[in-house]
């Protein structure tokens, strides 16, 4: 197996997260065992359908989720990437996740592809609030309309500033490193190819295979705060 890449070799580097990287934080993940989606129908909590019929339910899903993941502080893994991205200029972070956490531990400009739990739009008059209420109220903006959370359900298309910049993150980068994702969610499971076609160096994390494990130049087989360490340089 070639040696594992170091963080140091490389200027422009992107971290690509997924669920599997708040694994070790306690918030549940989509398809594993405990999946999200294997507990709840997506089709009856977390779609534009489910809310515009019944949109009680959808709320009180949402507070049920924030309730869980505000339990759950960063782990080791986001740790080490908010110190990267402190260290190491060019270093930007894409996530799936809609948790926050990478946030929490101390990194900034993240582009959150899938919206996050802890923001509302109104998508009556276009007011957005951030906030950690739980549960969340109120219910209605000022305008009468329910408040919505701010995350990109199944069948929503991606916010067009995050994909582009998500793009250009994958476009111009020297080392993409996709951490805890299944690579089954379109359309962002095709970023990592952008970075592949770019030339970039490939890293996955994730202690399975997955859909896309074969484009990898390197798959470190284990848990993010475990496997992140091994890019970092030699001890003396
Ligand atoms: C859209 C919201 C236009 C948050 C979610 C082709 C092109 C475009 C679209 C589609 C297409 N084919 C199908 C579609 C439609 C659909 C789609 O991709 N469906 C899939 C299932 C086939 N895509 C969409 O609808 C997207 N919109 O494209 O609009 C359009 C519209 C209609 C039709 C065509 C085009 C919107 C997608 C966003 C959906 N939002 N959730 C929420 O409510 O919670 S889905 C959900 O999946 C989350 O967002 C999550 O981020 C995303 C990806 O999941 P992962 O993060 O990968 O998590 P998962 O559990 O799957 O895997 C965890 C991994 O971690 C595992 O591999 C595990 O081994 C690993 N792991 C575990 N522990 C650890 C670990 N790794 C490291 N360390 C550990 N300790
Ligand atoms: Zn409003």
């Amino acid at each position: 197996m070639p040696d594992i890449p170091r963080f140091t070799e490389f200027s422009r580097i992107v971290i690509f997260t997924g669920a599997g990287m708040s694994a070790e934080s306690g918030v549940p993940t989509y398809r594993g065992q405990g999946g999200v989606w294997k507990q709840y129908d997506y089709r009856r909590y977390a779609c534009q359908q489910a809310f515009d019929s019944d949109p009680a339910a959808v709320m009180e899903f949402h507070d049920y989720r924030r309730k869980l993941v505000d339990q759950c502080p960063p782990n080791a893994g986001h740790q080490l990437v908010a110190e990267l991205q402190a260290r190491k200029a060019h270093t930007r972070i894409i996530t799936q996740n809609i948790d926050g956490l990478h946030q929490a531990a101390g990194a900034t400009d993240v582009v959150e592809l899938h919206g996050s739990l802890w923001r509302l739009r109104c998508d009556g008059c276009g007011a957005r609030r951030e906030g950690r209420d739980i549960p969340i109220v109120p219910r209605h903006c000022a305008c009468g309309r329910y408040w919505r959370p701010d995350i990109v359900w199944f069948g929503d298309m991606l916010d067009e500033a995050n994909l582009e910049s998500a793009i250009s993150a994958m476009d111009g980068c020297d080392l993409l490193v996709s951490i805890g994702t299944s690579a089954v969610v379109y359309p962002a499971a095709q970023l990592p190819t952008l970075a592949r076609d770019s030339g970039a160096t490939l890293v996955e994390i994730n202690p399975e295979e997955t859909e896309l494990s074969a484009m990898y130049h390197h798959c470190l087989r284990g848990p993010a705060s475990q496997m992140l360490p091994k890019m970092l340089p030699k001890l003396l």
